[in-house]
């Protein structure tokens, strides 16, 4: 029987502490490892994509990496894809520990992009490759060149919806630091608990900004405009906060979960 597939994204905001530059919330991400586990010898096969959080992002900016490749920014971008890299062996050894088989995938060396869009897709059969062995892949948002502007950053949310269209997962869960999408109601904050068709335009006008600390790649509104776009591939599509891991479980296979769901927007 094929099991079903789950990508999950580890929002840089839950995974690290974005007020430290390269400070891991260990226990965040040993919260959730349990989690994943039983999903993976229960329920399904699954993909990771991690964000860069106070990894990639400071240095991201501090270099412009995002507006592209220069003569005085080569140092910049070794110095991003690095940074990332070093996320990623601290997410991939205490998972590791779990009993959780990581497959670690480096997306600046095989997605290219122009003006920040990703263009090819030639390795997923790598990525294919790790899934059939029930191996899971984790890939995460990195510094990649870029055909036009010689490099740019690829977010960890980009990859996914190109993950989704290709591998047409059963489910989509991005895991963030708050619980979900809020919205602002006669002054009163408010949890969007579903997004449909019929809110959506609704929704982005009355989106509280306040919170947001505004990334390389954008801030909640590129993020919402992505899980748009998954849901209407017609893939189940939630935000969840990180910081409670059995909710995350609940959002996976498909129980009430608190967060906000984009259901399927076809
Ligand atoms: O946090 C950004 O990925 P994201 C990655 O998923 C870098 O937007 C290198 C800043």
């Amino acid at each position: 029987m094929k099991k079903s597939l789950a990508i999950i994204k580890l929002g840089g905001s839950a995974v690290t502490d974005k007020t430290k530059f390269k400070t891991v919330r260990r226990n965040v991400i040993k919260g959730i490892a349990p989690i994943l586990k039983r999903y993976h010898d229960k329920i399904g096969k699954m993909i990771i994509v991690h964000g860069g959080g106070s990894f990639g992002h400071p240095i991201a900016k501090k270099y412009n990496i995002d507006k592209g490749l220069t003569e005085s920014n080569k140092i910049g971008l070794s110095e991003t894809v690095d940074a990332m890299r070093e996320l990623s062996l601290e997410i991939s050894t205490i998972f590791r520990n779990f009993g959780l088989p990581i497959f670690p995938v480096q997306p600046s060396s095989f997605f290219i992009t122009k003006n920040g869009e990703i263009i090819n897709d030639s390795n997923l059969i790598v990525i294919r490759e790790a899934l059939k062995h029930n191996l899971i892949p984790m890939l995460w948002g990195d510094a990649v060149f870029d055909i036009s502007i010689g490099c740019s950053i690829l977010s960890g949310d980009k990859i996914i919806l190109h993950l989704a269209k290709k591998l047409r997962p059963n489910v989509v869960v991005f895991g963030s630091d708050v619980e979900g999408i809020f919205i602002n109601k006669n002054g009163i904050r408010q949890l969007v608990r579903k997004i449909t068709n019929k809110n959506f335009n609704e929704i982005l006008k009355s989106i509280s900004l306040s919170s947001q600390i505004i990334d390389v790649t954008g801030g909640i509104i590129s993020k919402i405009m992505i899980m748009r776009e998954i849901a209407k591939l017609g893939i189940k599509t939630c935000l969840v906060s990180l910081f409670d891991p059995e909710n995350l479980y609940k959002a996976l296979v498909g129980e009430d979960f608190v967060g906000t769901l984009f259901d399927r927007l076809k």
